[in-house]
């Protein structure tokens, strides 16, 4: 969480993670191409030297104000390939909300608990453990005609997050991730967002 007492603005970071090629940059073209130009900030991707692989993306999202502050979002995804290890790492440093984006393929279905397994890893390097990040999974690739049942994929979930079906590529269930993420972060940090609203209020009146 970033606080800008000047500008009245409060940043949230949200990171898409995954195996590759799950869908996370899908995730955010999408999310992007809804927004109207006023809520959404220019997508930044930026490639490796082999100019294929997306070094993460960013993306700002808008959503109105809370206590008086500009409450924005900003989401982030991972490179998948595993030589950038440490990327994914530096890209979870100061996380408020993750999004878990699972692969529905069941050739997928090892790659997803690597991954989720790499995630948590990462957090606690950072010194952070999932109890304290709020997370929501996305089942991602739903039209896949071979895509695993949903009971087989909530084997997974033994956090028993908030789950959503999606099929990113079509924009199906993808602002319902989002939303659902940012209100699970909001409702963390309401008390917080609360209070620097109030000493601000306070601090413009003198
Ligand atoms: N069938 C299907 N393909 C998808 C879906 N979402 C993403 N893809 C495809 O999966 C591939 C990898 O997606 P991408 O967003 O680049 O994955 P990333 O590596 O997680 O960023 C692309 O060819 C996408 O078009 C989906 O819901 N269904
Ligand atoms: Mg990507």
């Amino acid at each position: 969480m970033l606080v800008n007492l000047a500008s009245k603005e409060v940043t949230f970071k949200i990171v898409y993670y995954g195996p590759g090629l799950c869908g996370k940059t899908t995730n955010l073209l999408q999310v992007h191409s809804k927004l109207k130009n006023s809520e959404r900030s220019e997508l930044v991707s930026l490639a490796n030297r082999e100019d294929r692989t997306i070094f993460f993306d960013f993306a700002s999202v808008d959503l109105g104000t809370l206590s008086g502050l500009k409450v924005k979002f900003s989401l982030y995804t991972v490179p998948g390939q595993s030589i950038y290890k440490v990327t994914r790492k530096l890209v979870l440093k100061g996380v408020d909300g993750l999004v878990f984006v699972a692969d529905s393929s069941p050739d997928r279905m090892k790659a997803n608990m690597l991954s989720f397994q790499e995630m948590v890893a990462h957090l606690r390097k950072i010194g952070l453990s999932l109890k304290e990040v709020p997370m929501v999974i996305q089942y991602n690739k739903r039209d896949l005609p071979n895509a695993l049942p949903l009971k087989v994929l909530e084997r997974f979930n033994v956090r028993r997050a908030p789950a959503i079906e999606a099929v990113a590529v079509e924009g199906t269930g993808v602002m319902e991730t989002l939303n659902t993420i940012a209100k699970l972060v909001l409702s963390k940090h309401a008390s917080v967002l609360k209070g620097v609203g109030k000493r601000k209020a306070a601090a413009g009146g003198v």
